[in-house]
């Protein structure tokens, strides 16, 4: 407990003392149970009626599972036997005394209930929540006692509170069997493609006692803008009262300072400041994200200090411009005064369990972001409204952030109560985030319009509600009231109007999903879209991800850890579909493992450079998905236990400010870019398409993402797979910043002798990465056998690997971790020609094994 100091206000956790028991099953209606058997419940023996230790903030399973009556439910197929704790309900208590002083109130508050909440005090009901994206706060002053207060707060099912109201309300399409839509809660918690089903209960935010007297502020609600070098900022101010005295509002910030007086009987103030030449909020790559705190402070008139808020905000504008133009209409985030192009990742929960994810957990996830050159997170509408620390996180590292509301993949009821919840929510958490300048965007949901549109949805509403007023009406009215400086967009994907479908790739955003589900990601190709807001591609996760969480032996693509692991529609299909298209048939698992994971880097490298290549057209990519909330095998970056894939060495590269990339088009399409000069001394214009005719054609694409213009000289080689040069051409780059171009490769280059022998190589110095170009896939390649000299040299805290190609090795890929379970690798895909070198550098605490360490299946390339 923080005690009380003086006669101010304070602030009391109450973090102690909590015990959890499961309650016997209401009787249910005898209908209900034969129509749903899946609803029965059976609280194994051990649990009923025991009292256990409870953490807060957290909830049932991790309380359950540090009680060690419950098995992990991320190991095997654990999962399965657990899905009774989400059909029961439960109360969490506990005791405490009154705190210290006179104050005039004390307030239960809640920062967060997951969700069918009945609190009670000392034996009387306080109140009821349902939505565990709210905070609640009770007025308990009267009910208080000196010592042994008694709380307890009872959590229904969230299923049965969820099934009533569909059964009520009648059912809607939802992409996922069960209830989701039908209460506010995290939806993915109900399991996703990606994730289990572990319904959870419990207090999952912070509960506490306030004490305050007179007065106290119910809201601060900065408004920040700069236009033309003033920052200003307008403090929207609400205070509950005790006392009907005027106050006294003082707010500073940047040396600027004002102060009103609210008078009795009034609630609510705006105060206006003025900062000449603020420095601004830049996102990562553009300037430093300075941030200014801002200090609010409210008082009677004679000076008694009442309650204080402090915050960081940054001077900066956002706008989207929507502009139509000949290739429809723009999606371009401009944020002080300059375009930006998105290089994204969509964020899901980082956990299951939410109260999990510490500070530092997100930190370190950013900073595996920023890593790979990402500046924009999305989080998806399927998860939460991300944590204070996320923002404030983001906003201290410049990383952009895309906010849905939460909503996803389904149609919504928009009747009561869910009506008067989401405007609640919305409005709290609108209120909440504006203040943080890394915030960008609202979107309204995620996927639902285009769900009412081509999921067939139509004809089994039949007229019912699905969402349209919260997206089109509601929400864009609190977001303009609230936060008008923000620009909303009402879904992702959406099109900027109901006249175009949602989903049109040359108006607004766009989500590519026939790649992974029916296409080849070859077919990215054929979009030229203006901002893909999810493309994505699966992968396992790391080899000591699934050693840790499964226990099959052996370990196989289809064997039961692995395959309750993989939570898409037909996920390993799409995984053995992309494998046939492009890479050898794999021997053993672990060949398996290694080519999905190197054919999911290529898929979203493939995507990546060719929409950058469009820069101009397209203004962004967000890749599905930066991260997973547990081990499995899915679209993310970053895997449940924190380890990267080969496709986040991948995006680094892709996601680079300087990217050199080989790209198929047709003539006409050379020299297409948005800007610059690329001056071929090769005898080829920039934009003449040489002698190559329509459809067979290669371009040169050099994108600039930095902020000074790149000048380099470039070199694209043709040579074979024995790295023989048999055609060479330079050309002078000169890219402006913020710009993409392209030329045509004369035939000499993109005409091969023999496709399956040889390869494009483009190198601009150190200036950028290289590129390659192979003009046949790799299972059609006569590969050597991989022969190279390898040697292992120890560091304080590592190894380093060097790695000297005999023969071309393609992907060469060394995974420490098969080792070393906390072991780390600097880089990863590396293709050497023959005489070519790399080192890879070990992060490890363990004695590494120089023999393992440098043959497969540690060191590996698609060619051995
Ligand atoms: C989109 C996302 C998620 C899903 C992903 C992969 O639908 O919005 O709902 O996990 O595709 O299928």
């Amino acid at each position: 407990m923080n005690e009380a100091h003086g006669g101010g206000p304070a602030r009391h956790d109450l973090r102690d003392g909590w015990t959890l028991r499961a309650l016997p099953a209401p009787p249910a209606p005898a209908e209900a149970d034969q129509a749903d058997p899946a609803g029965a419940v059976t609280v194994p023996a051990d649990v009923a009626g025991r009292v256990v230790p409870a953490t807060v903030p957290g909830c049932v399973h991790t309380d359950l599972l540090a009680a060690g009556l419950i098995p992990d439910p991320y190991l095997d197929d654990n999962e399965k036997g657990l899905a009774w704790i989400g059909r029961t309900d439960w109360v969490y208590e506990t005791t405490f005394d009154r705190p210290p002083g006179d104050a005039d109130r004390t307030d239960l508050v809640c920062a967060g209930l997951d969700t069918v909440a009945t609190l009670t005090l000392n034996g009387v009901e306080i109140g009821r929540t349902e939505n565990m994206h709210r905070s609640h706060r009770f007025d308990v002053g009267a009910l208080l006692r000196d010592r042994d207060n008694h709380l307890a707060v009872r959590f229904d099912s969230a299923y049965r509170y969820a099934e009533a109201h569909r059964d009520r309300l009648g059912d809607r399409p939802n992409a996922y069997p069960e209830p989701f839509p039908f209460v506010r809660k995290m939806a993915c918690n109900f399991g996703w493609d990606w994730g289990p089903t572990l319904v959870t209960a419990g207090i999952w935010q912070e509960i506490g006692l306030h004490t305050w007297s007179v007065a106290r502020f119910a809201d601060v609600r900065p408004v920040v803008t700069v236009a033309d070098g003033v920052g200003a900022v307008a403090v929207h101010v609400t205070v509950d009262r005790a006392a009907d005295v005027p106050l006294v509002v003082r707010a500073t910030v940047a040396g600027a300072s004002v102060e009103t007086v609210v008078p009795a009987g009034e609630r609510r103030a705006v105060l206006d400041l003025t900062v000449r030449d603020p420095r601004l909020w830049w996102p990562r790559g553009y300037g430093d994200p300075h941030r200014y705190p801002l200090t609010v402070t409210l008082g009677t008139l004679d000076g008694v200090p009442l309650d204080d808020w402090t915050r960081q905000v940054g001077f900066r504008s956002v706008r989207l411009d929507t502009t139509p133009d000949a290739h429809g209409s723009a999606f371009t985030l401009v944020v002080n005064g300059l375009p930006v192009f998105v290089r994204g990742v969509n964020w899901i929960p980082d956990d299951v369990f939410p109260h999990r994810v510490t500070r530092d957990r997100l930190a370190h996830r950013f900073d595996q972001a920023i890593g790979a050159n990402v500046n924009l997170l999305r989080v998806w509408g399927g998860g939460r409204y991300e944590s204070t620390d996320f923002y404030d996180l983001a906003d201290s590292l410049g990383l952009l952030v895309q906010q849905d509301f939460l909503f996803a993949c389904a149609a919504y009821p928009e009747e009561e109560p869910f009506r008067t919840e989401v405007e609640a929510e919305a409005r709290e958490q609108v209120t909440r985030l504006a203040v943080h300048p890394s915030l960008v965007l609202w979107t309204g949901n995620n996927e639902n319009i285009w769900g009412w549109h081509d999921w067939d949805w139509q004809e089994p509403l039949a007229g019912r509600t699905w969402g349209r007023g919260y997206y089109l009406d509601l929400l864009p009215r609190i977001v303009a009231e609230l936060d008008p400086t923000r620009p909303y967009w009402p879904g992702s994907p959406w099109s900027g109007s109901e006249e175009i479908h949602p989903n049109d790739p040359a108006h607004g955003t766009t989500h590519i999903w026939d790649v992974w589900n029916t296409d080849d990601y070859l077919k990215y190709r054929e979009y030229v879209p203006r901002f893909v807001a999810e493309f994505g591609y699966q992968a396992p996760p790391a080899y000591a991800t699934l050693r840790r969480a499964l226990s099959d032996d052996p370990l196989a693509p289809d064997s039961p850890g692995m395959a309750h692991h993989q939570k898409a529609t037909d996920g390993n299909r799409k995984l053995q579909r992309g494998l046939d298209a492009h890479l050898p048939t794999p021997a053993d698992f672990d060949e398996w493992h290694y080519l999905t994971q190197v054919n999911q880097a290529r898929a979203i490298a493939c995507g990546v450079e060719h929409f950058r290549s469009h820069r101009g057209v397209c203004m962004g990519t967000i890749v599905w998905q930066l991260n997973d909330c547990w081990p499995v095998t899915s679209w993310s970056a970053v895997d449940g236990d924190g380890r990267r894939k080969p496709l986040w060495y991948a995006l680094r590269h892709a996601y680079a400010d300087r990217l050199l990339t080989v790209q198929p088009r047709d003539s006409g399409l050379a020299g297409d870019g948005d800007g610059g000069g690329l001056a071929g001394d090769g005898g080829l214009a920039g934009g003449g398409g040489g002698g190559l005719a329509g459809g067979g054609g290669l371009a040169l694409a050099a994108v600039n993402d930095g902020g000074q213009p790149w000048r380099a000289s470039a070199t694209v080689t043709r040579l074979t797979l024995a790295g023989e040069p048999r055609a060479k051409t330079s050309y002078e780059l000169d890219v402006p910043p913020g710009s993409a171009t392209t030329l045509a490769l004369p035939a000499d280059l993109a005409r091969p002798e023999d496709a399956r022998r040889e390869l494009l190589v483009v190198e601009a110095g150190e200036s950028a990465e290289r590129a390659l170009w192979f003009f046949a896939e790799d299972r059609d390649l006569p590969w050597p056998a991989a022969t190279y000299d390898a040697t292992v040299e120890p560091f304080d805290g590592g190894v380093q690997v060097h790695v000297r190609a005999r023969t071309i090795l393609r992907d060469l890929t060394l995974y420490p971790d098969r080792l070393d379970p906390a072991a780390e690798v600097d880089r990863a895909l590396v293709t050497l020609l023959p005489g070519e070198s790399t080192t890879f550098t070990v992060h490890s605490r363990l004695p590494l094994d120089p023999a393992a360490l440098t043959a497969p299946p540690v060191l590996r390339a698609v060619n051995g």
